[in-house]
């Protein structure tokens, strides 16, 4: 073997140890001894010439220059997200996971480079768009984006920063991580953390092409920022929270929606797609997963008559801030963390806080949440000790959830899902609580407050609504 022939299965494998794993990592399917994974990079590690980096710009213009009737064109592959992509639930992530997959089979065949593995925007760490994909004159630009993202725009923290990210990677169940339960693979039923979160602002941060589903796979952009969502579930798996193991998920199989370099369509079921390292690939920095840090279990189910709503709607608009409150909290509350059942297991349950309603203008606002906030402004800071979260829109407004188009001025009623477990131990404390602590918390207030991407733009958010709900471990 040569000195380049030893640096390239260097730099392109992880040879995964043999030594013993927890059983459950290795019912994921991590680290099957003596396994070669490939290894997807960050882009941002990758000089000029890489060969990763060169190997996609060539790949995409070989792409872009096959006809459109042809699987393994850029075009093709473009519309693929346009007729399957599940959005707002649960089989948004191993969905992608299987498009980019094929997608980057594709492009080793295109760029006639083998040893290629699609690298990732790690966002969090550079939030402004790469320099490679800026330069005007490489297929690797896109002129419809955002003029500020195609120049000195970083996206915004509260999404990609380190604590955005922390937060849900500390975020379970796998519904509230990733999206909600349902059966039909295009219904939008309600987004988690990650997908409202990071994945609907970066489409939005690009904008252009990218802030649509129909076009947003046509920007070379789009699958960095995908192979990132692909890696950030992959570490929540490796902090050992678990998948759903509900057999609606596991069992839903995509059929044809995709294709191999060979241009032929490829099934997968999402049991097949659980684990990086069964699919035989992995990310720099992640080839070494720890034990799990906690083990949550993947399926949950409403407890019964858990469920209470904020008794008002409120229409938000630009910059001010509504509060909407729940009455009965207490007693939910009660359940979630006191309650002493037969049954009880303190981790077993977790409450969620889902807000709703309907957005005009989606992809160019976005929405703060805050739980028992006062006076919350737009000047007020993310790091209040009230604020939970943000979430983001992406292309809601194009189809039903059964595939048809929607007419213009039928918005859809959009779901965001948190999981306030832990802040509501953070705000209250666990245990037993006197009757005048109860009386104190029995209303529970949320803050909602819209902010516009870019200074004159609209941001109403129709008809919004909290509903907390109690989940336990099914
Ligand atoms: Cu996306």
């Amino acid at each position: 073997m040569n000195i380049k022939r030893r640096d390239f299965i260097r730099n392109s494998f992880i040879l995964t140890g043999g030594f013993c794993l927890p059983s459950s990592l290795a019912a994921l399917g991590f680290n099957t001894p003596g396994q070669l994974l490939r290894i997807r990079k960050d882009v941002n590690t990758l000089g000029p010439a890489d060969p990763d980096l060169l190997a996609y710009r060539n790949a995409v213009e070989v792409m872009k220059a096959r006809p459109a009737s042809d699987p393994t064109s850029w075009a093709f592959q473009a519309t693929i997200h346009n007729q399957f992509c599940p959005h707002q639930n649960w089989f948004f992530l191993p969905w992608h996971r299987a498009y980019i997959l094929k997608f980057e089979e594709i492009c080793r065949q295109a760029s006639g480079v083998p040893s290629f593995n699609l690298p990732y925007w790690d966002w969090t760490l550079n939030p402004t768009i790469p320099q490679p994909f800026k330069d005007t004159s490489s297929p690797l630009y896109e002129s419809s984006r955002r003029a500020a993202a195609n120049g000195n725009g970083s996206a915004l923290a509260e999404f990609v920063g380190q604590n955005a990210i922390n937060s849900i990677l500390n975020t379970s169940p796998f519904q509230d991580f990733a999206s909600a339960k349902t059966s039909i693979q295009k219904k939008r039923v309600a987004s988690g953390r990650l997908e409202g979160g990071p994945h609907n602002h970066i489409h939005n941060f690009v904008g252009g092409k990218m802030a649509d589903a129909k076009t947003a796979a046509l920007d070379p952009l789009f699958w960095l920022h995908h192979a990132n969502i692909d890696r950030l579930w992959n570490a929540w798996n490796i902090l050992g929270h678990l998948n759903s193991v509900d057999t609606v998920y596991t069992n839903h199989l995509f059929q044809a929606n995709f294709y191999g370099a060979d241009g032929l369509p490829v099934d997968f079921t999402v049991s097949s797609l659980s684990s990086v390292a069964a699919l035989g690939y992995t990310y720099e920095g992640q080839s070494a997963p720890v034990a799990p840090a906690r083990t949550v279990p993947g399926t949950f189910a409403l407890l019964d008559n858990s469920s209470i709503k904020s008794n008002e709607v409120a229409r938000l608009q630009k910059f001010q801030s509504a509060s909407l409150g729940v009455e009965g909290f207490s007693q939910l509350f009660e359940k979630a963390f006191v309650s002493p059942t037969s049954r009880w297991k303190p981790k077993s349950r977790c409450v969620t806080a889902i807000i709703s309603g309907v957005p005009t203008n989606e992809e160019d606002f976005y929405v703060r949440v805050f739980i028992n906030g006062k006076h919350i402004t737009k000047d007020t800071p993310i790091t209040d000790p009230h604020y939970l979260g943000s979430f983001s829109f992406f292309a809601s407004n194009h189809d039903h959830g059964d595939g048809e188009m929607m007419e213009h001025h039928e918005k859809q009623r959009l779901y965001f899902s948190f999981d306030i477990t832990s802040k509501l131990k953070e705000l209250y404390g666990v245990g037993r609580k006197t009757s005048s602590q109860k009386k104190a918390m029995d209303r529970i207030n949320f803050q909602l407050l819209t902010i516009p991407y870019i200074d004159g733009g609209k941001a109403e958010f129709l008809d919004a609504q909290v509903e907390i709900v109690v989940t336990q471990q099914a």
